[in-house]
């Protein structure tokens, strides 16, 4: 069977493919496993606003009822804010999940899928997943970085959060060649904070400066994707040491939980949420909307060189 019949596009979607117009790949999983219901939605309805405001169309993605969905409906977004029975989709989950029918949301990786089988190259997150903590140990390293070296997305983050180790996860990027960019910075940002205290290979000084990356990558036919680094706007920073405390304790509540594989990160970000009484919510909504901003930009530029 071709791979289309599992394809529900979105009409306005189409559309723009179609048309060569700026199209922006949106993930589910930060609604159903990684922000509180009702403030999901609202920041669901958020993000395709900024999306659009900015000249781009959004294709939030979602494993719905066997079909693999570029871009939700209002009732699609509602299904996967409430959560219940919205599994979390990686690569190892995808084909089972279609096969079967059940509904998921997408991480990052399987977002990359998505957004590959359509040709969608920008996509806006809010942080990645990474090598976690003691990962050396555990062997749990997120399947977002050997997509990010095997797909052709790009992928707009915040960075990866402190909750993982991010040295070796800049080390795995590497190994996996992955470019990995700053947008008007020279530091990775780790999510709730600018600095991660790591740098980056490389400053893009403009939305042009990625998308010219991105074309390049695009002309060659290079298999990987590659990641930008968009640092929280400073109005909405949140401290480093005092996150590292947080994060701390909330990785002693995750071992007395015994909460391993796939559960571990969507345990961590409620978790967090609890501990720092909601301020790492808005911290976590306003760096994914300034990441839809600025995969915006970049998506209508490359659309100009294309
Ligand atoms: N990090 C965040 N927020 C998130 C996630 C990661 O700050 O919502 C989600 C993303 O969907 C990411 C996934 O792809 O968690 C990674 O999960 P894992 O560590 O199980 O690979
Ligand atoms: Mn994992």
């Amino acid at each position: 069977m071709d791979f289309r019949s599992y394809l529900d596009i979105k009409p306005e979607v189409l559309e723009a493919l179609k048309n060569g117009q700026p199209v922006v790949a949106l993930e589910s999983t930060i609604l159903s496993h990684g922000m509180p219901y009702p403030e999901n939605l609202g920041f669901a309805a958020q993000v395709e606003e900024t999306v659009r405001s900015e000249g781009a169309v959004p294709a939030t993605m979602a494993l719905i009822g066997g079909k693999v969905k570029i871009g939700l409906s209002k009732e699609d977004l509602s299904i996967m804010c409430r959560g219940g029975v919205v599994g979390k989709v990686s690569r190892r989950d995808f084909a089972s999940y279609l096969a079967t029918g059940r509904t998921g949301a997408t991480t990052v990786a399987s977002t990359m899928m998505c957004a590959k089988l359509v040709g969608i190259k920008v996509f806006a997150t809010g942080g990645i997943g990474g090598v976690h903590r003691k990962g050396e140990v555990t062997m749990d390293v997120s399947a977002d970085l050997t997509e990010l070296g095997n797909t052709p997305v790009c992928v707009v983050c915040a960075g990866a959060k402190q909750i993982l180790d991010i040295g070796r996860t800049l080390e795995y990027l590497e190994t996996m060649g992955v470019p990995v960019i700053g947008y008007k910075t020279k530091n990775f940002p780790a999510f709730y904070c600018p600095n991660s205290g790591y740098k980056v290979d490389y400053e893009a000084k403009d939305p042009a400066d990625v998308a010219r990356i991105i074309k390049v990558s695009s002309d060659l036919g290079l298999k990987g994707g590659m990641l930008v680094g968009n640092p929280v706007p400073p109005e909405y920073a949140m401290d480093f040491d005092y996150m590292e405390g947080i994060i701390d304790k909330a990785m002693i509540d995750a071992e007395a939980a015994g909460v391993r594989g796939k559960e571990i990160t969507p345990f961590l970000l409620a978790k967090i949420v609890e501990l720092t009484g909601g301020e790492s919510l808005a911290t976590n909504i306003q760096l994914a909307l300034n990441n839809a901003r600025v995969a915006s930009k970049i998506a209508v530029e490359l659309a100009k060189m294309e």
